[in-house]
């Protein structure tokens, strides 16, 4: 039993003990156990010894390193201890100051008009059908009865691409949504109805036209539709997204290739300070009408064209613009700005995420004002 060894042991322990924090209890570690402390210098004199004695020396001095290596880790616990109970014994925590905002997106006006659309004519058992933006010359117009050189092309502006398709026509962007209704015509036949959302292309600009706008278009074909069905059709649409009975519509007749007769529908208007607000009769004191969709009964030889037989088969068909229809509802006054991507103009006009339009909770804000 080497004594000098044991008092060693006994001085390292009894200055642990009198360590008072972590750092003094690292120092009292590091001169034992360190790279040069007395205990790790004692662990390598067993390489030099032989054998024999190793065996004897070795469980010893083991022994030692465990007992000073215990007692370092008991009075380590002991410091943390003592210092975290000093640090909640000053430390405070303000349970009611607010959380640090996060940054949230929110859906831009013509998104969420586009799903109060799709929700007030699902309610009418229309269905919603897509298509490509990018289509061909057939079904953006021949298909609606213009063939190659009816003048109503030139008024469309048309974005065209180098690429041809397979008639030797070159491909385009689409100008209104129509030869999405051409191609569900063709693929599922009749009775059809449903509405084509999306976003169409003509080369304008200006305060009241951007190159890129939406539309959407509605399609009924069955036996016995009539003009009738139209105008009941839009008056209830017209009264559900407006969220008001007051809507008066006023229809003229007017002239589009793809629907024979084509109606023109105007709805009625008060200037109240300047502003247009929907509602009444548009011939009454002070008030006007103002021109909002077109519509008519779908010309038979559009009919034809989408592979139906125009003795069976008849209906009625309107176009929109959802921009116009959320910027007169929501009080927009600059059809620019739907799209500059101007996080402060989104954060003003944008909806939550959970404002979800439904026809029972209702599909959208007050009562519209327009521009
Ligand atoms: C407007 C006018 C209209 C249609 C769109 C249509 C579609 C097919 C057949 C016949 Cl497949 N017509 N769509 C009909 C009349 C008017 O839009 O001023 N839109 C903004």
């Amino acid at each position: 039993m080497d004594t000098t060894h044991e008092t060693k042991v006994s001085e390292t322990l009894e200055r642990l003990h009198r360590a008072d924090s972590l750092d003094a209890l690292e120092a009292v570690r590091v001169e034992a156990l360190g790279k040069k402390g007395w205990l790790s210098q004692l662990m390598k004199t067993l390489g030099a010894m032989d054998p024999e004695q190793r065996k004897a020396e070795g469980p010893r001095i083991q022994g030692l390193r465990t007992r000073v290596s215990d007692a370092i880790e008991a009075r380590k616990a002991v410091l943390e201890a003592a210092a975290l109970e000093a640090q909640l014994a000053t430390e405070t925590l303000d349970l009611t100051l607010p959380a640090p905002r996060t940054p949230q997106g929110s859906v831009h006006p013509v998104s969420q008009v586009m799903d109060e659309l799709a929700e007030i004519f699902a309610d009418l058992g229309f269905s919603v059908a897509t298509g490509p933006e990018i289509e061909d010359d057939w079904r953006n117009f021949t298909a609606l009865n213009m063939p190659e050189s009816h003048p109503a092309r030139a008024m469309h502006d048309t974005f065209y691409f180098p690429d041809r398709d397979g008639s030797g026509n070159r491909m385009l962007l689409r100008t209104h949504t129509s030869p999405v209704q051409i191609r569900a015509m063709k693929q599922q036949g009749a009775p059809i109805r449903i509405i084509a959302p999306g976003r169409v292309y003509r080369s304008d600009s200006d305060a009241t036209h951007t190159p890129m706008f939406h539309q959407i278009e509605g399609l009924v074909i069955d036996r016995s539709i009539h003009l009738g069905h139209l105008k009941w059709t839009l008056e209830t649409f017209l009264k559900a997204f407006f969220e008001t009975e007051d809507i008066v519509l006023r229809l003229r007749p007017s002239y589009f290739p793809f629907t024979e007769p084509s109606v023109e529908v105007d709805v009625g208007f008060a200037l109240e300070g300047g502003r247009r607000m929907l509602g009444g009769s548009g011939d009454a004191p002070g008030h006007g009408w103002m021109e909002l969709l077109g519509s008519g009964m779908v010309n038979a030889r559009v009919i034809e064209m989408a592979g139906l037989d125009p003795a069976e088969w008849q209906g009625f068909a309107f176009g929109v613009g959802v921009d116009r229809l959320a910027m007169l509802k929501y009080g927009m006054d600059d059809l620019r700005a739907f799209f500059d991507g101007d996080a402060r103009w989104l954060s003003h006009y944008g909806y939550s995420a959970f404002d979800v339009p439904t026809l029972s909770g209702g599909v959208g804000a007050p009562r519209g004002v327009g521009a």
